[in-house]
Parts: structure tokens; C-alpha cells; sequence
């Protein structure tokens, strides 16, 4: 009910509606109206009562809320089934956990903070409270485990054009999981599944993207290297509104992939992405080197040319860009 009070005070723009109104149009009683109004104030909304014009909606505050993030989500299954935290050590470890107890395909598990947050081989990722967007998707694609990883060239496809419609800013991809606005990073993505040999059960897809931060949000290792969209746009964004947005175009990535197969992704990927053609630096668990990133592999792998002019496949590895 608190989704469709919500609902009626955004849709009225501003203006006053009577609590007889609400409780008609809502098939419940004038008292339960006002419960959960107060509700939605106690949350941070900031709702006008007058006697004998009724409720309006004055401002809404940046949090997650389950109720209003239900009203804007445009998806068909994605993150119909979701979680909202406050605080998780990491949004990944817990949709692992329930993953493995069978958690249905598209549940989604957000905090507002993580305390643990993680990168790839565990390095950390910053995720201050109510500035980004830390969150964990669940999905059970029909893969052999050896494919798993293109599942983050759909995410980022996915999260970009997201970006994209909603700043307009000129967000591009770094191989193989960044998210870059002029070079520093503002997203990153990490992918974690569970798998027998020939048949993936689930992977997790953990998106941390930074909103709100301003430069003294980060700390001096990553200043230089990261930023928000706050800092890219010069203004602060409802993280609710760039959230529904991402969770559809992963959505609609995500049906692409399957219905057209890995390589409609590679297209849109390379339609989207700041590595081809750049110099870059290639660090592997096995060594380091600088060649030229000439194009990706059927496989999604970085084709390098060596200085040398031998062509270096890469699979897994950073890169950064020269
Ligand atoms: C990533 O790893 O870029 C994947 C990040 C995934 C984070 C999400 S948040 C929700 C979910 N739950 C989790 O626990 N994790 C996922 P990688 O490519 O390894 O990059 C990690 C590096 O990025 C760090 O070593 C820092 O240099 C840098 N970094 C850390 N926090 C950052 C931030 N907030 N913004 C930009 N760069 C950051």
C-alpha cells in the first residue's frame, strides 16, 4: 500500500489530495492512509498535511527504499524479487549464500554501505553509505562454466547504456569490467559463480557504482584514479532512479544475449568501449607488458600486439590504458 500512496503523491506532482481521495482510490481506510504516511515520513519523505486539502509530496530524499524502488522498476523479472540493507559486509558474499539455497533467478540484494565490499581477487572496494550503488544480482544462465565470463561484457553493456540514458555522460568500457568517465572509474563489476564441471548453477554479478561522492568521499589511494556521477555531471543523482534504470537494461542485455547469442554483445560492446586501439598495459598473474589492443576474441579475450608484433591473447588480467 505504501508503494501506491507513493505512487499517487509522485504522480501528483506537488499538488494537495485528499485523504478521502487516497482512501477511495486505494480501497482502505483514511487511518491506514495516514499510518503509512507517517511512515513514509519517518523514512525522510517530506509529505504536507493541511486540514481539508489532504497530502502532498514536498521532496523525497535520496534512500532505497523497497516501496519506491518497486514503483520505478520496469522489468519484467529482474530484481522482482529483492532485498535492501542498510549495511552487509558485501551484497556478493550474501547472494552467494543465498544463491546456493536456491534464491530464484534476477533477486537482487543491495546495501546502502558495505563494509567488506570487494573487488576482483579480493581487493577492496569503497562503499560508503547512501553515496553509490552496491549491489548483487543473481542470474542462472544455461552456460558451460568456461563462458561464464561473458556474462560481464552483458553487465557492462547493460549498465552503460543505463549510465548513458540517464546522464548523458560519455561513460565508456574498459576491459573487462570497469566502467570509466575520462579515463577514472566510476563502476566496477565483479562476477562470481558456482559451477560442476560441465554445467554453471548460478554466478553472482556484484555492480558497485560510485553516485554521489564528492573528492573528499574517497580515499587518497583512489582519488585520482575514481570518480562519481555526481563529479562527472555536476550534480547529485536519486540513486533509486539510476538503479530501475540499470536493472532494465540489464534486463533487456541479458534477453539479447540469449536470444541473439554472445556476439550481439561484443558488437554493443565495442560500440561502447575506450580499449580497442589504445596503448595499453597488460598485468597478468604471469607477467606485464605493453602492446597495442588491436580487437577482442570470439571468447571476449583482449587480442594485444606485442611490441614485437606477436599477438597476445588475453584472457584474464588488467589492463590500463596508455
Ligand atoms: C572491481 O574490481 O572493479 C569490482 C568491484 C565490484 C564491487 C561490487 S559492490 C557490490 C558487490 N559486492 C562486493 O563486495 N563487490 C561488488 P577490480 O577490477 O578488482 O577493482 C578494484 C580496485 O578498484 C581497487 O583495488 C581500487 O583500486 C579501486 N576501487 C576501490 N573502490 C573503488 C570505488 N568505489 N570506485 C572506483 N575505484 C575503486
Amino acid at each position: 500500500m505504501k508503494k501506491e500512496i507513493l505512487g499517487v503523491l509522485m504522480k501528483n506532482s506537488g499538488e494537495y489530495i485528499s485523504g478521502e481521495e487516497l482512501s477511495v482510490r486505494l480501497n482502505v481506510s483514511r487511518t491506514a492512509i495516514w499510518k503509512q504516511i507517517n511512515s513514509l515520513k519517518e523514512a525522510g519523505y517530506v509529505i504536507d498535511s493541511k486540514p481539508n486539502r489532504g497530502y502532498r509530496l514536498v521532496s523525497s530524499p535520496d534512500i532505497l527504499q523497497q516501496s519506491e524502488l518497486m514503483l520505478k522498476l520496469k522489468t519484467s523479472w529482474l530484481g522482482h524479487n529483492l532485498q535492501i540493507f542498510d549495511e552487509l559486509p558485501s551484497t556478493n558474499d550474501l547472494a552467494k549464500g543465498l544463491a546456493s539455497e536456491g534464491a530464484v533467478e534476477g533477486t537482487v540484494i543491495i546495501a546502502e554501505k558495505q563494509t567488506k565490499g570487494r573487488g576482483r581477487i579480493g581487493r577492496p572496494w569503497e562503499s560508503p553509505a547512501k553515496k553509490g550503488l552496491w549491489f548483487s544480482v543473481i542470474l542462472h544462465p544455461m552456460l558451460e562454466p568456461q563462458l561464464a565470463s561473458q556474462l560481464i561484457f552483458v553487465a557492462a553493456v547493460g549498465i552503460c547504456r543505463a549510465l548513458r540514458e540517464q546522464t548523458a555522460l560519455d561513460i565508456m568500457i574498459k576491459w573487462p569490467n570497469d566502467l570509466l568517465y575520462e579515463g577514472k572509474k566510476i563502476c566496477g563489476i565483479l562476477a562470481e559463480m558456482s559451477a560442476e564441471i560441465e554445467q554453471l548453477n548460478h554466478i553472482v554479478l556484484g555492480i558497485g557504482l560510485n553516485v554521489n561522492q564528492e573528492e573528499e568521499d574517497f580515499s587518497p589511494e583512489i582519488v585520482k584514479l575514481a570518480t562519481s556521477l555526481n563529479l562527472a555531471a555536476g550534480k547529485k543523482y536519486r540513486r533509486v532512479d539510476i538503479l530501475a534504470a540499470i536493472l532494465l537494461h540489464l534486463e533487456e542485455a541479458y534477453s539479447e544475449y540469449q536470444e541473439q547469442g554472445f556476439p550481439a554483445i561484443l558488437k554493443a560492446w565495442e560500440s561502447l568501449n575506450c580499449t580497442l586501439g589504445r596503448e595499453v598495459k597488460v598485468v597478468t598473474r604471469e607477467e606485464s607488458f605493453q602492446g597495442l589492443a588491436e580487437g577482442l576474441a570470439k571468447d571476449g579475450s583482449l587480442l594485444v600486439r606485442r611490441k614485437s608484433g606477436e599477438i597476445e591473447k588475453v584472457i584474464v588480467g588488467d589492463i590500463s590504458l596508455r
